[in-house]
């Protein structure tokens, strides 16, 4: 299952998860075909445990009668070619958002499904490259069939205003695979159903249409920070003679505004403690089952988090649906980390972020946890064509979702021009780490020359801040890398910016140490960024004590 709750009772939906088999290009597996997990990543398998190229997971797929067929990929990392019975159906490229092909008119009977699994680096993927962090190769997230009749639900977006009482907006879409006389949507929620007529449509058409649900105060328990309280959302579909489709989703009335430099939910200030997460495990790569999730986001709660930032991706619906559930915030951020100024010239740079954000945004939409999105961390924000570049993705982000503040990541200190663009200002930074300065004095220094510069007055976010930690090398003088100077380190770096006036929140760099691409060796001990307040599978350091002290205390 791709959410942690049915998202149909109406529409048949089968998972594809499971044992699927899996040969390579090339000569890693000798010309055998083995049995591979789906989801998962192929590293799990010895004999490809360092492999990069080109896979073909294949399976078959019974239909018990002709039916139009909707195939949902969770995410494919990187890029996915999909054939149905040997011929070509759809592709995708980015491991970190969803998607779907559509199979009209399938036959009753047996049928074959390849999807080819590339991870290669090239020019043509600007966005997946040798990293900080691991591209690994697999169909990483599940995979789904549902059946559908003459017209299905595409989406449905909710969003939640509150003017002393709470009120919904839900835009559905609707696709139509033959033609439909009559048609109408009713959306339940919260105790209440609302419907509306369709026009009728014919065989390739598509609608939308927003219908509004009003509720008095005491009708709505809102979503709140770590007490949080979810409705369902139930849309149906009816075309000619009865109901044909349906779509549950699980929202939250929440508002989220600014105020100065101060971020609020539901009109009340927070101050944001998280940490920097990767979905990466010693175990799993980046594959993480919802058990794992979980067992994650226990740890930040003892942590003392009220928060997680999607560093540096958009990640797997089961973790946000964790996270909605749990009442953390979360900002979820497009798939960009430092790409370099040559690659972001690259025709495909631009393309391959918009998909990025456009998927993201639609597939994510109705998530409460979700207070901010953020693109295009640490990128060139300090020219004007970098500029240029923040200035169109903002735009795309803000005609898909006005509902939420957007934000980005900066390394340009004393450099970055486009600090007035976001409405959250937000800063990457390594006092004691990489910069040889007290935390005070480089915090000062940088808000000082931000509020030089004329981008004062708005939430300041540190996104990024921590030191490297070796788990188990213990040193008597605390050198570098050993987990007493790490502890030092986040020791002195909390007790300054969790005690700013200035400072609206904090992004612990980072939740869990992550394997890193194996070219970036000579300035990552083991292949790993061993930033991590626990190690690859989860073990403490002793840096744990210190950040829950810290965040316990705020
Ligand atoms: C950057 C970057 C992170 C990570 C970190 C580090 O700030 O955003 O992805 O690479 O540095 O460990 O140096």
């Amino acid at each position: 299952m791709q959410r942690l709750f049915d998202e149909h009772v109406l529409r048949p939906a089968k998972s594809l998860d499971g044992l699927w088999d899996l040969s390579v290009q090339g000569e890693a597996l000798a010309g055998k075909t083995v049995k591979a997990m789906v989801p998962g990543v192929w590293e799990r398998i010895p004999a490809l445990c360092s492999f990069r190229g080109v896979a073909d997971y294949n399976r078959t797929v019974e239909l018990s009668e002709d039916t139009s067929v909707l195939l949902r990929f969770g995410g494919v990392s990187h890029t996915a070619r999909v054939f149905w019975d040997g011929a070509f159906v759809g592709q995708h490229y980015n491991a970190f958002t969803g998607f779907e092909v559509l199979i009209p008119s399938a036959k009753k009977g047996s049928h074959r499904l390849h999807v080819e699994v590339d991870d290669r680096y090239s020019d043509e993927s600007v966005l997946h490259m040798p990293n900080d962090y691991m591209t690994y190769g697999g169909i990483n997230r599940p995979v789904e069939m549902h059946l559908l009749g003459n017209a299905y639900i595409t989406k449905a977006h909710f969003t939640s205003t509150f003017d002393g009482a709470w009120h919904a907006s839900v835009k559905v879409s609707v696709a139509a695979l033959a033609a439909c006389a009559a048609q109408s949507v009713q959306v339940s929620l919260a105790g209440k159903v609302v419907s509306a007529q369709l026009t009728p449509m014919h065989q390739g058409e598509t609608a939308d249409i927003t219908l509004r649900l009003d509720y008095d105060l005491g009708e709505i328990t809102p979503w709140q920070v770590l007490s949080a309280t979810l409705y369902d959302l139930l849309v149906t579909l009816t075309c000619d003679a009865g109901p044909i489709d349906d779509l549950i989703d699980r929202v939250g009335f929440r508002t989220v505004t600014l105020s100065g430099e101060e971020l609020r939910i539901n009109g009340e200030s927070v101050f944001i403690k998280g940490f920097n997460r990767h979905e990466d495990h010693g175990q799993f790569g980046c594959a993480l089952d919802p058990g794992a999730m979980m067992d994650d986001i226990q740890l930040m709660l003892d942590l003392g988090a009220n928060s997680v930032r999607t560093s540096h991706y958009p990640n797997d619906p089961r973790f946000l649906d964790l996270c909605d559930e749990l009442g953390i915030l979360v900002w979820e951020e497009n798939h960009a980390r430092a790409i370099p100024p040559e690659r972001m010239h690259h025709e495909n740079f631009m393309p391959q972020c918009l998909a990025c954000i456009d998927e993201m945004v639609a597939q994510h939409m109705n998530h409460p946890s979700i207070y901010i999105w953020g693109i295009l961390n640490e990128c060139e924000s300090e020219t004007p064509f970098g500029r240029g570049v923040y200035a169109q993705q903002f735009a795309r982000l803000r005609s898909l979702d006005v509902s939420r503040p957007v934000t980005f990541a900066s390394c340009r200190h004393f450099t970055d021009i486009s600090l007035d663009l976001p409405d959250v200002v937000s800063f990457n930074i390594y006092p004691r780490w990489y910069v040889d300065e007290p935390v005070d004095s480089y915090a000062g220094r940088l808000l000082a020359w931000m509020d030089e510069n004329g981008a004062g007055g708005k939430p300041v976010i540190f996104s990024e801040f921590g030191a490297g930690g070796i788990m188990g090398f213990h040193d008597m003088r605390r050198a570098k890398w050993s987990e007493e100077r790490q502890a030092d380190i986040l020791a002195e770096q909390l007790d300054v910016l969790s005690n700013h006036p200035r400072v609206a929140g904090l992004y612990i760099w980072q939740f869990s140490d992550v394997r890193v691409s194996d070219e970036w060796f000579a300035s990552r001990p083991k292949t790993q960024n061993n930033k991590g307040i626990v190690d690859m599978y989860r073990r403490p350091k002793l840096a744990y004590e210190v950040v829950k002290n810290a965040y316990h205390k705020k």
